[in-house]
């Protein structure tokens, strides 16, 4: 049943209430009840559109778990659920809140500057003492991640898309037969046919317990953990995110010339990441320098980083007439596609939202067809976690902060109404 507009952004509110622990969000309950990082981002960027408070409050609780190497965890276990694992005993975070060990997209400059907008007098108070925690963030990824200046990761969970194609060949390198046995909780919650494989989620799990046996040590990381891929994902959105972080710092009257350095060196590293022959932006990996010849939703995060290239648009086009709804995170026309397996195929409102964006903004066209088809699959499927690029069917999770916030915040009819009158204002 088609429910009106008005209806819609109630009831994405509501999912953002329902998922708010207070301080935090987590995804949705039952399969992820805990805090996850660009989750947690994108949540602010949806309460920023009705309680600006309550956004800065999420970006808060998510640098209450910095490491003091700067690392912000992809998960903080705030509270123990035993509906998820790998739980903290498993990863062994070494943070001030129990934590996994690793990152995840950095999307959260870029929405915090999207808060900020939306009240700079407010704004500027409470940015002001997180600026040099995201500058310290963003420095232990050039730190500690790069490869020729693009952005790896050290577990398929730091791209945030587990179980893309990009990752099978670097996985293939992981001998995980000293595993042991472990009990899976997503596939109580969800049905399997839509999950990571068992072969993948042995070699999650080993990774898992490399990193905890080092102590997390990323200098001895570096050297024992197989599993190194310079990831679109990371380069695209760090690139993106540096780029807000230095127009935050100015506002702020802060010193940004480190960030411009860090700038230069993430735009000559995406060039690293062009496979030519594929003619798209690619995952490569770091330790044998084979490409994944993986034409993923990543790819097209050019142009959010401000990076156009001739070609893109016409492979995009290419993918777009592929399928019914917005860009699937996995090439159609490869034989790895799997609609409905997480991220080897399924639509995604938030990598929609982020691809779109960067379109509109650089004058590309085809972004608001993006747009249209997420505004079309939320509204006629609800707030899944992601959904089948061929028929729209949602899947995975239901009533997802993630899905509903880009609602609130970029697929609503009232969230273009919103952003041009701000627009208007700020150019006024
Ligand atoms: C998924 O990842 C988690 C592990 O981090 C999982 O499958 O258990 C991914 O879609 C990730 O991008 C997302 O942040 C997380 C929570 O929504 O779920």
């Amino acid at each position: 049943m088609m429910v009106s507009e008005h209806k819609l952004d109630a009831a994405a509110k509501a999912i953002l209430k329902t998922n708010d622990k207070g301080r935090y969000t987590i995804p949705t309950s039952g399969l992820y009840p805990y805090q996850w990082n660009w989750d947690s981002a994108f949540a602010a960027m949806g309460f920023a559109q009705y309680d600006v408070d309550r956004a800065w409050t999420e970006l808060e609780t998510l640098f209450l778990g910095q490491w003091q190497n700067g690392m912000v965890p992809h998960i903080l276990f705030h509270t123990v659920d035993a509906g998820y694992f790998p739980g903290p005993d498993v990863w062994g975070g070494t943070g001030p809140i129990p934590s996994s060990g690793i990152s995840q997209p950095p999307v959260a400059a870029t929405m915090a500057r999207l808060v900020f907008d939306k009240d700079p007098v407010v704004g500027k108070q409470r940015f002001e003492p997180l600026f040099d925690k995201f500058v310290a963030w963003h420095q232990w990824f050039m730190d500690w991640r790069l490869d020729n200046g693009a952005v790896c990761i050290t577990h398929p969970w730091e791209a945030g898309r587990d179980n893309a194609p990009d990752w099978d060949g670097a996985m293939a390198n992981i001998d995980p037969s000293g595993v042991g046995e472990y009990t899976r909780r997503d596939t109580s919650h969800v049905d399997g046919a839509m999950r990571p494989t068992k072969d993948d989620y042995d070699r999650y799990i080993w990774i898992v317990q490399l990193g905890n046996r080092l102590k997390w040590n990323e200098a001895e990381l570096l050297e024992q953990n197989p599993f190194r891929v310079a990831d679109p994902t990371m380069t695209f959105i760090l690139l993106r995110a540096q780029r807000d972080l230095r127009e935050l710092g100015l506002l702020l009257g802060r010193d940004v010339s480190v960030i411009d350095t860090h700038i230069a060196i993430l735009e000559a590293g995406v060039k690293t990441l062009w496979n030519d022959a594929l003619g798209c932006y690619d995952s490569r990996d770091a330790k044998t320098g084979e490409w994944a010849n993986s034409i993923s939703n990543a790819s097209f995060l050019c142009w959010y980083a401000g990076v156009d290239t001739p070609g893109m648009i016409e492979t995009l086009e290419k993918i777009l007439s592929s399928v019914e709804y917005g860009v699937p995170s996995f090439n159609p026309n490869d034989a790895k596609f799997d609609a409905k397996r997480y991220w080897r195929g399924p639509v995604w409102a938030i990598m929609n939202m982020l691809i779109s964006k960067g379109m509109a903004e650089m004058g590309v066209p085809h972004g608001e067809q993006i747009r249209e088809a997420t505004q079309s699959l939320i509204s006629e499927q609800g707030f899944a976690e992601y959904f089948d690029p061929t028929d729209g069917s949602p899947a995975g999770g239901g009533t997802f902060t993630w899905t509903a916030a880009i609602w609130l915040g970029w697929a609503s009819p009232n969230a273009v109404h919103a952003a041009s009158v701000g627009q208007q204002q700020s150019a006024s």
